[in-house]
Order: structure tokens, then sequence, then C-alpha cells
């Protein structure tokens, strides 16, 4: 089964009517300057780490419409399940840039004291649930929230985040058949960037499509060009709203391509082409984005170039705050596992301090 593939920002810069947001100028420069803080974020990770100031990142370079469009579509009551990737949703979500250094750096300023890998976000607050390592799992505990959020008469949408090697998972079958049988307010966001790890989307899957599936489920499925910032905001808005409204599930499917590697410990030359990459870098989506803003004259060199300067000093000003955090005290690896600490991990902490001579 074919789903057609929605697109809203046409080659030429105009946009298609149907799918146009209808965003005024300043949201449409908000907009644009997000997917630029974004691809500023994962160059000064990659710094940081490649220079042993952080042990390890997970970037999306190539995928800021996918994560800005979609984040910009929740509301704050939303519940976000992220996967190790969607940095750029859990900030747009209100995870705040401190925090999310704070996780890279593991250091005292970090809210989970450096017990999570890195990119694991989470922040309750926010409604971002724990990055889970394992691929797919946050499918079926987002219908769970959802299912539970349902049966207390709350209106709130839950969208949950992963990959085309995501799909492959028991979990991903499980999820989506709940949430049709139960009709679950909940958002699955595929962001299809062609690989898994070194895996090709051609041996994930011999449908045509991977939100064609969610016909055998019961529930919507929509393929949107994930590179297009503005048909990714409409696509995901709508599936938030109906959501909402109690009309079940959505199964989006947002085809783009992770223009870097998988994670700093990868190194993608070795399984895919310096052509295919080179092809994909000619539908960045920001340089997309941008040429429809100069369409509009909402966009000159000097705005976008201000746009990244001005990024680079937030996210400099976010690390310089953050590294000078004193490390975790050793002996708290075995501080917050019981409400009143029984007397073998005393003994441990003690040891550890006297060990470590914190
Ligand atoms: C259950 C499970 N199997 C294998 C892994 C190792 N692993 C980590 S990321 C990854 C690739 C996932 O690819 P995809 O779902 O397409 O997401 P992407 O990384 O492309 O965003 C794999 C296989 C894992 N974390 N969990």
């Amino acid at each position: 089964m074919e789903l057609p593939l929605l697109v809203a920002l046409r080659d030429d810069g105009s946009v298609d009517p149907d799918l146009d947001p209808k965003f005024d100028a300043e949201t449409l420069r908000l907009l644009f300057r997000k997917m630029v803080f974004l691809r500023a974020l994962d160059e000064k990770a990659l710094h940081l780490q490649r220079s042993g100031r952080i042990g390890f990142y997970i970037g999306a370079a190539g995928q800021e419409a996918a994560e800005s469009g979609s984040g910009f579509a929740l509301q704050p009551g939303d519940w976000l399940f992220p996967s190790y990737r969607d940095q750029g949703v859990a900030l747009l979500h209100g995870y705040p840039l401190s925090a999310l250094v704070a996780q890279l750096f593991g250091n005292s300023a970090d809210a989970t004291k450096g017990r999570q890998m890195p990119n694991h976000w989470c922040d309750r607050s926010a409604r971002v649930v724990s990055v889970s390592s394992p691929v797919a799992t946050q499918l079926p505990q987002s219908v769970g929230a959802a299912y539970a959020a349902k049966l207390r008469g709350e209106k709130n949408a839950f969208i949950a985040y992963f990959g085309d090697g995501g799909s492959s998972t028991g979990e991903f079958h499980v999820a989506m058949n709940f949430a049709g049988v139960f009709s679950t307010p909940n958002v699955f966001f595929c962001s299809n960037n062609q690989y898994a790890i070194s895996v090709p989307v051609s041996k994930q899957t011999a449908s045509g499509s991977i939100a064609a599936k969610a016909a055998a489920y019961g529930i919507q499925g929509v393929r949107v060009d994930g590179n297009d910032v503005l048909a990714v905001y409409r696509v995901t808005r709508d599936a938030l709203e109906r959501a909402r409204a109690g009309c079940g599930s959505t199964l989006v499917e947002a085809i783009t391509y992770r223009m870097g590697a998988h994670s700093t410990s990868d190194d993608p030359a070795r399984y895919r082409s310096g052509e295919e990459v080179e092809a994909w870098r000619r539908k960045d989506p920001i340089a997309r984005f941008a040429g429809h803003l100069r369409r509009l004259g909402l966009l000159d060199e000097a705005a976008e170039e201000a746009a990244a300067v001005e990024a680079r000093e937030e996210i400099r000003r976010a690390v310089a705050a953050c590294e000078s955090a004193p490390p975790v005290p050793p002996e708290s690896l075995v501080e917050d596992v019981y409400a009143e600490m029984p007397w073998h991990l005393s003994e441990q902490r003690e040891w550890i301090r006297k060990t470590a001579g914190s």
C-alpha cells in the first residue's frame, strides 16, 4: 500500500496552501532560529567530544526539520517519550539547555548525577520521560502512559520518537496494536533517517513504507517529507490534535537523513558513499527553509549569520557555566536507592569515601 508523501515547501520556495500552517513572520523566523540552534549544538557537542571534554554524543544534523517541526507542535501538557537523538524536541518542550549540557558532562550539575548515558535526557517538570537505551522501548511506555491518562479522563497527547530501525522491534508492534485496540492518545513519530547505524532502511522492511504499517493496527498512518519543517509541523500538529480530541493514535513517518555519524563512536564512511551523503546534503532542511524565508523577504545573509552567531554564543555560555561544576562524589554511587540507607550500603559508602579520599 502506497501512502502519498506530504510536502509543503516546494522546490521553488513556495508553499502548498493546503499544508501551509500560515505562521506569521515572527514565528517563521523563530522556527528558523530553532533549527540553526540545533545544528550549532551538534557542532559544539562534537567538538567537545573530540577534544575529550565529554565522553559521547548522538547528533541529529540533517534532521532539524523533523525535530523542530514536530517539537514546535507540542503543547505544554503533552508528554514526550524521546529517543536518544531527540534533544531538539526536548529543548522545544521546555527541557533547559543548561540541563542538557550538564547531562553531557555528567558532573554534579547534572540532575541524574552522571548515572545515565549521555543523551539520555529526562525532566519530569517538562514532561520529558527518560530516554531508554534499548531501541523502541519508549513506544509501549508511551502507550501505557497514554492509556492511563485516557482512563483518568485527561486530554493530553503522548508523543514517542523512534527510528526506522525501531520499527523492526517487537515493542513497535506491541505498542501499535495496543494503541489501536484501546484507541489511546498517542503519536508515534518515526524519524526515518535511512539508517539504523550501518543497516539501511531497505533491510528493515519489505513494506512500501513504515507509515503503511499503521493500517494493520487500525490507526492513522502519515508519510511526510521530514526535511520540510512546515509539512512536519502540520502533520504532527494534526496528529496531536486528534489524540487530544480522543480520536486515537497516528503513526507519522518523516523521511529524512542523518547527515553525520550514528554517534561519536561511529564511522559512517564504512557503510555509505560520499556521493549519497552529498546528494542528501543538497536537501539540507535548514537551507531549504532559508530559501523559503528569503523568498518571503524574511531572511538575508546577515540575519542568517546572526542566527548562527547567537546560537553559538548561547551554547558557549551554557557550556562555560556547566563545565566547571565539580564531579559527582564517588560515594553517591550507593545513594538514592532506598529511602533509608540499609547498613550494608552505609558500610560501602564509608569504604568508598575512604578509598576515593573524598
Ligand atoms: C534492543 C536494542 N538492540 C540494539 C541496540 C543497539 N543500537 C543502538 S542504536 C541502534 C540503531 C537504531 O536505529 P534507528 O531505530 O533507525 O534509530 P536512529 O539511531 O537511526 O535514530 C542500535 C541497533 C539497542 N540499543 N537496543
